[in-house]
């Protein structure tokens, strides 16, 4: 007899919007995914993405089982040969040259995935590798670097109470495309409507006429990595102007003087002729965030990935906090979720921690112990003490996704051994020895214990699996844990070796630390059973999730400074102020293009595109530009052109489009799926261009040493 279909309740765990989904299930077929008009966070929203879901999980390309390289070939291994080999093999570099010479690298899904969010801190910890490198360096450490110097925590990031907000002003950011970043945002272009709705107005500032942009009140252009110049122009005219709203945050502030005399040289008649937009709009823009009812500044990856990029988050929030927008109601709130994931940071001694060092190559900054992605090539490359000759890598593809990959790419064949815990035979992977591949989202219980933090008003719901996976499959906590447990054995005495050995193929399950997890968070019972409180059988008995309303000020709460006050005049940020100052004075030639990236509703990254969802219909890897400056160079649409950099040359097709500010050029990220080795059918068939290999892995954001993607000089030229 068939099996009845039944409906199972998940997020989406593919961008940060949190889709709640419904998918229907019968044996173990999935029939078909839905938007859950019941989850309070979501309410029916969804993107076509959510379809991957489900083709990921079919995808015959989809790794099962562990494989082993042999030559050019690979042998498919069982799961304990598997974790014997890599713990054996990780522990022979780190006996042999110290534990840094084996490097850790942790890509985007980790931070979606429970397991791999809790896996980690065993297994980094049984590693004991001071070289641990993954996307947020690719990505918003800019923004964790500004919470930690404005409340003391790194992971209190202010999220945009966009519901709620009457003024809302975006830079470098297109939420209606990338569901929201460090804000989770559902079906964006409801949230905007329902802005102007109530009388609200919404500006944009990008380079491109983005889609979020095209919904906008306003939408100026601007050139990339000039942000730095408007955001303190802004700033210094509310302290000039005495626009500023007092505010219980304001209140809580030292520094304001400090502050104007290191703004004094960013009047906006000052900044004009570099920034390239008229000072009165700038003044008037400032006059109308400051006098809105409520408003909220919001930066994200075009403000982030940038040479001043911890500047640029920083302004955004100082912004915020001198109109009094910090903190309340339609302004910038903290979240608080049901799994307090930055209180059990804290409590583990971990607020954050600016400069935790240097590398060694280079010198460049290390951010909370995350060294800059940007880096990792020379640090596998050149010889010497501490030279990373072990790599693992976890949910990630940098070779796509990190600049220069193309040099990565070539430095990762000089590991002694390599192990990628992943399902994909992808640009990456195709390097290691050993592939783990842990269960796909479908298969395995899930709780988005970091995005509920950066959510536009407090909910909760468990996202259990909807089918089972291969039998022996380990889902990435059970893997993580599995491997910490026997490199931990082979690197301590006989007596942590016989106490780790009994936890072997014990590790406890997601479901039971996520009960612990909650029970210990804000609405938990405290493990007083005799006390009501949330707990997991709870999340279970609300399918589609639990609704704890909107944001509510919490910055009493978050804020721990050492003083309990906020330093609007950091040394660093000082110092970046004056470094921007002196690039007014000696603006940089801009003769060449200038290359920034785009998001597509059907892409994420660098990994759906082995599904007809990321590939279908028109082509995607495409150069925009604007059609003066393409009659200009006299190239024609759709005839392929040659974009070189000071790294790379890649070939591209042309694709004209008055959406783009002239001068600027616009290529997506992640595509590129050609060469040898890889397993991705689907992908291979449309492969595109990895724009990587043009960006340069010599610029670093200088503070927190963020990878720059956006701003790329290139020449541009016919193809042969
Ligand atoms: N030029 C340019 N480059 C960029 C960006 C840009 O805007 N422009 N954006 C940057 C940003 S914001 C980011 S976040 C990075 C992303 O950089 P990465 O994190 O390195 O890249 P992803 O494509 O997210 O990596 C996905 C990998 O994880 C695997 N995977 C998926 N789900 C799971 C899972 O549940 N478990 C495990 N173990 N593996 C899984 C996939 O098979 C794939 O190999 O890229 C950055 N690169
Ligand atoms: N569909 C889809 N959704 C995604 C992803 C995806 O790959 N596809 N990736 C996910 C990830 S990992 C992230 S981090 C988020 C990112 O989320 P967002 O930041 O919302 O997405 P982006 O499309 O990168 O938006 C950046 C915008 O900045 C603009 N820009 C570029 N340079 C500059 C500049 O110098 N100044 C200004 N003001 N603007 C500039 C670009 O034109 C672009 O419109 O998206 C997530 N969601
Ligand atoms: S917007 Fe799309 S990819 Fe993002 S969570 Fe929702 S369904 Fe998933
Ligand atoms: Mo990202």
């Amino acid at each position: 007899m068939r099996e009845a279909a039944r409906i199972v309740h998940k997020t989406c765990n593919l961008c940060e919007a949190m889709c709640g989904l419904r998918i229907e299930v019968q044996g173990c077929e999935i029939k078909r995914i839905e938007g859950d008009p019941d989850d309070p966070y979501s309410r029916g929203a969804l993107c076509p993405k959510a379809i991957a879901l489900g083709e990921i999980q079919n995808d015959p390309d989809r790794l099962k089982k562990p494989l082993r390289r042999r030559g050019a070939d690979w042998e498919e291994i069982s799961w304990e040969a598997a974790l014997e080999e890599t713990a054996e093999r990780i522990a022979g570099i780190q006996r042999k040259h110290g534990d840094d010479a084996v490097a850790l690298y942790v890509g985007n899904p980790a931070a979606h995935s429970f397991g791999i969010l809790f896996g980690l801190t065993p297994f980094t910890r049984a590693l004991g590798t001071r070289s641990r490198y993954s996307a947020s360096s690719l990505d918003q450490n800019p923004k964790h670097a500004s919470s930690l110097l404005l409340f003391g925590h790194w992971l209190h990031l202010p999220i945009p109470d966009v519901e709620r907000t009457s003024f809302m002003l975006m830079l470098g950011a297109n939420p209606v495309v990338s569901g929201g970043s460090l804000m989770s945002a559902p079906r964006f272009s409801g949230t905007i409507r329902r802005l102007q709705e109530r009388g609200g107005r919404l500006v944009v500032v990008d380079p491109r006429r983005s889609e979020t942009a095209k919904l906008a009140d306003e939408h100026w252009f601007i050139r990339p990595g000039a942000d730095g110049w408007l955001l303190a122009a802004l700033v210094h005219t509310v302290l000039d102007e005495k626009l500023g709203r007092e505010s219980p945050a304001g209140a809580r502030t030292d520094g304001r003087e400090a502050l104007a005399e290191t703004l004094a040289p960013f009047a906006p008649e000052a900044v004009e002729a570099t920034l390239g937009i008229d000072a009165g709009r700038v003044r008037a823009l400032a006059r109308a965030f400051a006098a809105a009812p409520s408003a909220v500044c919001y930066g994200r990856i075009g403000t982030c990935v940038h040479p001043f990029g911890t500047l640029n988050s920083w302004l955004v929030d100082v912004l915020n906090l001198l109109t009094g927008n910090l903190d309340r109601v339609g302004g910038a709130m903290f979240p608080h979720p049901a799994l307090d994931l930055a209180g059990m940071i804290s409590a583990q001694g971990g607020t954050g921690e600016l400069n935790t060092g240097r590398t060694r190559v280079r010198g460049a900054p290390i951010f909370n112990g995350d060294m800059p992605t940007a880096c990792l090539a020379e640090e596998i490359e050149a010889p010497g003490q501490g030279q990373v000759r072990g790599l693992i890598t976890v949910a990630g593809n940098p070779v796509l996704s990190a600049p220069n990959g193309a040099r990565l790419g070539r430095a990762m064949q000089g590991l002694s051994f390599y192990a990628a815990v992943d399902f994909y035979l992808n640009e990456t992977t195709r390097h290691a020895d050993l592939i783990l591949p842990p269960s796909w989202s479908l298969e395995h219980d899930n709780y988005e214990a970091l995005f509920h933090g950066f959510a536009i008003r407090n909910t909760a719901k468990f996202s259990p699996a909807a089918l089972s996976p291969e039998p022996g499959q380990l889902d990435d906590f059970e893997l993580l844990a599995e491997l910490g447990l026997r490199l931990g054995a082979r690197k301590g005495g006989a007596l942590r070796k016989f106490a780790l050995g009994l936890l072997r193929g014990r590790v406890p399950s997601v479901r039971t630390l996520l009960d612990l997890a909650l029970r210990a968070g804000p609405h938990g019972d405290g493990f007083r059973p005799w006390r009501s409180g949330l707990r997991l059988r709870d999340l279970e008995a609300s399918p589609s999730g639990i609704d704890f309303g909107p944001l509510g000020p919490g910055l009493d709460r978050i804020l721990c400074t050492p003083d309990g006050r906020i330093d609007l005049a950091p040394t660093a940020m000082r110092d970046e102020l004056t470094r921007l100052a002196n690039e007014l004075a000696a603006p940089s030639e801009q003769e060449s293009f200038r290359l920034i990236g785009r998001r597509d509703v059907r892409t994420c990254n660098t990994w759906i595109h082995n599904t007809r969802v990321g590939t279908k219909g028109r082509e995607r890897c495409t150069l925009l530009m604007h059609p003066d400056d393409a009659s200009k160079l006299g190239l024609a649409d759709e005839q392929t052109v040659r974009i070189s950099s000071r790294v790379g040359k890649i070939e591209a097709p042309l694709e004209l489009s008055s959406d783009l500010m002239p001068g600027v050029v616009s290529l997506p990220h992640g595509w590129g799926h050609h060469g040898p080795g890889l397993r991705m059918a689907v992908a291979e068939a449309h492969p595109g261009v990895s724009c990587n290999d043009l960006v340069d892995d010599a610029v670093l954001e200088p503070v927190v040493g963020n990878a720059v993607f956006n701003g790329v000089p290139v020449r541009i030229e016919a193809a042969d």
